[in-house]
């Protein structure tokens, strides 16, 4: 509700401030305390975070209204077309530049702006773009690599919610080459912080066991959006 005549804070400003406020009265309750990595980075693992209702509606409705494009990598100076496909949505059209290609940030949609909604409140953090992967079935994966591109905020929490099959997700330090692997359930979060995209790279392994298809969404912090 607001004042009739006194300005109206935009819904973003507003929300920065609710989370703030939660914040400082300690109300994230929900915030696992294990952390999945034992060391050089923090890894948690909320569980589901949607019930299988909202997560098969959610599932559907990002099948049909997300823009889907074949990814895109140069890799070893060769120009690759991927099966998975991807989108980059934001507050902004910024760029971003990752295995050789740029995205330009397409416009948040409903259903994007109620997941971030969400796990902004679950997670205490705010995030100002999101990169969606689609994979097929358990052919279709993600090779080892870090979230750390120059563009993105350096040591930001990167918020995952997964949709769809479970797929195993795998952790591996640079230097010990010590690894995790977790189950990514249908409709859950994990959330990878502090200095994990420094020292520990992540894949998702392919798989002839899943024959079904995954929807993840990786809310992310970029810098050029902050200032
Ligand atoms: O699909 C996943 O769970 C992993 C996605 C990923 O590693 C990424 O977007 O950087």
């Amino acid at each position: 509700m607001s004042l009739k005549g006194a300005p109206v804070a935009p819904i973003t400003e507003n929300l920065r401030h609710l989370l703030t406020f939660a914040k400082i009265m300690d109300l994230f309750n929900d915030i696992p305390d294990m952390n999945i990595l034992p060391y050089d980075g923090e890894v948690s693992y909320y569980g589901a975070v949607l019930s299988k209702f909202e997560s098969d509606i959610y599932f559907n409705s990002l099948l049909n209204n997300i823009e889907w494009r074949n990814d895109e990598a140069i890799l070893y100076g060769k120009h690759i077309i991927t099966s998975r496909k991807v989108a980059w949505y934001g507050d902004k059209p910024f760029n971003y530049t990752y295995s050789g290609t740029t995205k330009q940030a397409l416009p948040w949609i409903k259903e994007l702006e109620e997941i971030k909604e969400l796990i902004e409140i679950k997670t205490g953090e705010t995030f100002n773009s999101c990169l969606l992967n689609l994979y097929h079935n358990g052919d279709e994966g993600m090779a080892w690599h870090s979230d750390d591109e120059k563009a993105l905020k350096k040591n930001a929490a990167i918020a995952s919610l997964s949709l769809g099959a479970e797929r195993k997700f795998s952790f591996k330090h640079k230097q010990t080459k010590e690894s995790r692997s977790i189950i990514l359930e249908h409709g859950s979060l994990l959330v990878m912080a502090g200095e994990t995209q420094i020292n520990w790279t992540h894949r998702l392994p392919p798989t002839k066991l899943v024959k079904k298809a995954r929807i993840n969404l990786t809310f992310r912090t970029m810098e050029s959006a902050l200032s």
